[in-house]
């Protein structure tokens, strides 16, 4: 029997395992990314870094539920040059994403224009989604300053570029961001970001559980996965198809992993699943996948990538 080959392309980078981790978790210090590159993900994403380092909003800003997890971080990062510090000083095989963000649009074009001129030539995923920054919306929710920003940053980076959006619910959504999308030279998209201000409460308590912005937070896991299978599916459909697309939302198992690529996923992304289980995560979810392909006779991700079929009565 052919050995089963786990591997994808994104850009010029090659992962030779589909799973990484999502932005936002186990990144933020050297010694957390160092853990999921010695893990069984096949690459890694930095916490989204701004110009200077941030402390983000104050605790508690994170809980576990059954279904889920609900989040309030509010950025909290080492600031950019100590991402690009670790990368240019880290040996290793597998791509490093260097997620980027910022609190205004000028300083999200600084940090890209630091990294056009920094000696970094890998991926890099500019945050157009985060749901916790107080008193700022989600950039991808502006149809027109998701223009303005890629029109600006497309004005001098030329570095290979992905964006990280939120969750659309709607069709007409997805039409009028993949136009938009479809305009510029990306080389992925990544999709989804948490879903944006729900709330989880304690009902013995009768209170809130996180603490910033009166308890609304970035909604993950379980809960999400539907959302997230849909604006893979819906994205696929619409771009181009030289623009690539991590899968993000809700995967705790192999098969979730393969329902995402099936709907036209490259590569996945996990986020609440390693916050409660931890970097073993990645090795269970791997072998669930393989384990499933193999019993399906799939040798490759591409034998079904974007292979969904419609329901034929
Ligand atoms: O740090 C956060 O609060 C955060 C970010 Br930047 C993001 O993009 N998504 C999220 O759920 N939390």
């Amino acid at each position: 029997m052919t050995a089963i080959d786990l591997s994808a392309t994104i850009g010029n980078e090659t992962f030779q395992h589909p799973l990484i981790n999502a932005a936002g978790v186990w990144d933020e210090t050297a010694t957390e990314m160092n853990a999921v590159l010695e893990s069984a993900a096949g690459g890694l994403t930095t916490k989204s870094a701004t110009l200077a380092p941030r402390a983000g909003n104050p605790q508690p800003r994170y809980f576990d539920t059954d279904l889920g997890s609900i989040n309030s971080m509010g950025l909290p990062n080492q600031g950019l040059a100590y991402y690009l510090d670790f990368i240019a000083n880290t040996d290793t095989d597998k791509p490093i994403d260097l997620s980027v963000t910022g609190t205004k649009m000028a300083d999200q074009i600084d940090a890209l224009k630091q990294i056009q001129a920094s000696d970094f030539a890998g991926l890099c995923e500019l945050n157009l989604s985060c749901p916790n920054v107080v008193g700022k919306p989600q950039i991808g929710y502006d149809l027109e300053a998701t223009k303005e920003i890629l029109d600006r940053v497309f004005a001098f980076y030329t570095k290979p570029l992905g964006v990280k959006l939120p969750p659309y619910l709607d069709l007409q959504q997805y039409d009028a961001m993949a136009e938009i999308l479809n305009q510029y030279p990306l080389t992925y998209i990544n999709a989804i970001n948490s879903v944006g201000n729900g709330l989880v409460v304690d009902p013995e308590a009768e209170r809130v559980v996180i603490k910033p912005k009166g308890g609304f937070g970035g909604i993950g896991g379980k809960y999400i996965k539907p959302v997230a299978l849909a604006n893979v599916r819906a994205f696929r459909q619409r771009l181009r198809p030289e623009i690539k697309i991590i899968g993000t939302g809700g995967v705790t198992t192999g098969t979730d992993v393969f329902e995402l690529i099936l709907c036209g996923a490259d590569i996945v992304e996990l986020g609440t699943v390693v916050m409660q289980e931890g970097l073993d995560a990645f090795a269970r979810i791997n072998q669930e996948l393989t384990d499933l392909m193999a019993a399906k006779g799939y040798q490759k991700l591409a034998d079904f990538r974007s292979h969904l079929q419609e329901y034929d009565a």
